[in-house]
């Protein structure tokens, strides 16, 4: 039973966060997401989340490829979170290349290709201008 690991904000779900939790998934058999708490957020992107943690953690449950959900409440936890919940491979996407590198003596860590034109900070500004 292969388990992955894979971390975010999940704000304002859309196509890219679908596409890399789908793949995340096929990269074993259980999908564990560490969900970034709300203060999490503020201090990744200097702002707090559109959705807060509840409907954002709401949405990711779901989705049939999402297993089980963690509150991921420090970047600085990674190691802790890996060891905590078994994980076999951590997935991100490729923004965070080389970033988690570290954990390759704990897991298999692969960075997938992001969804191109799309991010929330994006859809954020669209609404804005509407
Ligand atoms: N993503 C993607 N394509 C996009 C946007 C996001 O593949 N167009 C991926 C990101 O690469 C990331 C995941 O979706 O792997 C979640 O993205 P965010 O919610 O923006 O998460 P981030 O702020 O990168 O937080 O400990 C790691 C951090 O919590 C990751």
């Amino acid at each position: 039973m292969r388990r992955v690991i894979t971390f975010g904000t999940f704000d304002v779900l859309h196509i890219g966060h679908i596409r890399i939790l789908k793949r995340a998934r096929a990269e074993g058999d259980v999908l564990i997401v560490g969900l970034s708490s709300d203060e999490l957020n503020l201090s990744k992107k200097g702002r707090n989340p559109i959705y807060p943690y509840h409907s954002r953690e709401e949405l990711l449950a779901s989705l049939r490829f999402v297993d089980k959900i963690f509150t991921e409440e420090s970047l600085e936890k990674k190691r802790d979170y890996i060891i905590q919940h078994k994980a076999d491979v951590l997935v991100m996407g490729d923004d965070w290349y080389g970033k988690f590198d570290e954990f390759k003596d704990i897991c298999d860590v692969v960075y997938l290709p992001r969804t191109p034109s799309i991010s929330t900070t994006e859809i954020i500004e669209i609404i804005k201008e509407s």
